[in-house]
């Protein structure tokens, strides 16, 4: 399950498309779940992705679905957790996650995946700065892509700073590769970097640990949820607004006032 992460228009689904065709050729079955966490209204990414898609409807050995943001709270994640867990329990040997950026809800999309690949492109300028507290942690694999421009070097020297800075304590460095998407290349290097990355996590049950980990991020997920739920119901209709009300009106304290509420859903 490969998770690609990135900034609007970097080239994930260019890329999630040349990785599609790659594997394919090797003859393993591919699962594509394209998410759009920041669009809600508009869908025209996905639109656009299901046209460029087009090629491969008639290949029933790739399964595309695509999914924009449901709105609600964890929703995204969770319905993206679920499609992912039917997609691996169908058997499908590849699974590629597309999602844009690096908000919390996109690193909970990403860490679901088995491997995360960070797409950067050249020309953000002090970008790189400002996300590398999300995605560095979170890349187990850096693509420059649009490397056919300017700056990709730059780029490229930025990561490698901040690896020196930062070292995993898995001891894992995460490959750089150098992609130009739009015409194919550097994608072989790719699907190199994640075989290279997926023969080291089955070394010293290293995927299974990742597994555990992940799962214990995602029963707590679904806890929350789940509880979150049932003190909505118990709330009903309306009464947020007034206690809200209170609260802003300082007639109660918001610290008790939620102690009670919990209370309430605990006893259910
Ligand atoms: N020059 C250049 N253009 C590229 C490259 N890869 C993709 N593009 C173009 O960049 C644009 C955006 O590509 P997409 O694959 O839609 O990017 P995305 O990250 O999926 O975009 P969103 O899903 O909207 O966030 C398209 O016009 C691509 O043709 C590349 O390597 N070089
Ligand atoms: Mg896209």
């Amino acid at each position: 399950m490969i998770g690609l992460t990135g900034a609007p228009g970097a080239g994930k689904s260019t890329l999630v498309d040349q990785l599609a065709k790659l594997y394919r050729k090797q003859d393993r079955s591919v699962g594509i779940v394209a998410v759009d966490p920041t669009s809600p209204y508009t869908g025209g990414a996905i639109l656009g992705d299901r046209i460029r898609m087009q090629d491969h409807f008639a290949d029933p050995g790739i399964y595309i679905r695509s999914m924009a943001t449901r709105g609600s709270l964890g929703g995204l994640a969770r319905t993206t957790a679920d499609v992912t867990s039917v997609l691996d329990a169908s058997g499908r040997d590849v699974i590629l996650i597309e999602t844009v950026g690096v908000g919390q809800d996109e690193i909970d999309i990403v860490r679901l995946a088995d491997i995360t690949v960070v797409i950067l492109v050249p020309g953000m300028g002090d970008d790189v700065q400002t996300i590398k507290a999300g995605i560095m942690e979170i890349a187990d694999i850096f693509v420059i892509n649009k490397s056919d421009r300017e700056g990709a070097e730059r780029v490229e020297r930025e990561i490698r700073a901040l690896q020196s800075l930062a070292t995993r304590n898995d001891g894992w460095t995460p490959p750089i590769v150098k992609t130009v998407a739009s015409e194919g290349s550097g994608v072989q290097e790719l699907v190199a970097a994640v075989a290279e990355y997926e023969s080291y996590l089955q070394k010293e049950n290293r995927a299974l640990k990742k597994n555990v980990e992940n799962w214990q991020e995602r029963l707590i997920e679904m806890l929350r949820d789940t509880m979150l739920e049932k003190a909505r119901a118990q709330l009903g209709d309306g009464n947020l607004t007034r206690l809200a009300a209170e609260v802003a009106e300082h007639k109660r304290d918001p610290y008790t006032l939620v102690e009670e509420l919990a209370a309430k859903v605990k006893n259910r």
